[in-house]
């Protein structure tokens, strides 16, 4: 039977975990003998949407190049994976109607936490002011109310989360 491709749609704060998550799941779909496409947003931010920025507008603009082309794949029978923080609620529901078979992975870190280990400063600076419309602090996020899986990077091993993740991938049929 041919693949049946499908994306898992990670979003989340900056720094949750969404690239550490979707790097790791990457192999573990590759060794189910699944072709797979990684979309992570910082990589399509230097390509396929230079030039935008976080606006409201920019960051919907965004998403809907990723949700695009996610779609092109899946419905070419790729498993996808896409790691942008993709921030507002109806815009990661356009994605979900747009892609059809769609895994939202809700990565949740408190803020705290997402503060206290600041890799690349970025929360340190922005608590500053120096980073304006910076996620979580001085723009929004607005939580899934439905995510397919959460898993909790501030409470979980990574390995823990992708035993979740390919739990219910199975249960969905998926794997
Ligand atoms: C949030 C920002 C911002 C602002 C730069 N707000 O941890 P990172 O650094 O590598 O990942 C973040 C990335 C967010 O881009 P996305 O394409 O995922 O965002 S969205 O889905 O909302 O379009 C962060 C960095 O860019 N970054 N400025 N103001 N994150």
């Amino acid at each position: 039977m041919d693949q049946k491709g499908f994306t898992v749609w990670f979003t989340g704060l900056s720094g949750a975990g969404k690239t550490t998550l979707a790097d790791r799941l990457e192999p573990i779909l590759r060794e189910r003998g699944l072709k797979v496409e990684k979309l992570d947003g910082d990589v399509v931010r230097t390509h396929l949407s230079k030039g935008l920025g976080f606006s409201k507008e920019d960051r919907d603009t965004n998403i809907r190049r990723i949700a695009f082309v996610a779609q092109l794949l899946t419905r070419n029978g790729v498993a996808v994976i896409t790691s942008a923080i993709s921030p507002y609620r109806e815009t990661r529901q356009e994605a979900r109607e747009m892609i059809g078979n769609f895994v939202e992975v809700y990565v949740k870190c408190s803020i705290e936490e997402l503060a206290r280990r600041d890799v690349k400063g970025l929360y340190a600076k922005a608590l500053r002011g120096e980073i304006p419309n910076f996620t979580g602090i001085s723009d929004p996020y607005e939580e899934p109310l439905n995510p397919e899986i959460v898993v909790d990077s501030e409470k979980e091993t990574v390995e823990e989360s992708l035993n979740k993740i390919v739990t219910r991938l199975e249960e969905l049929g998926y794997l």
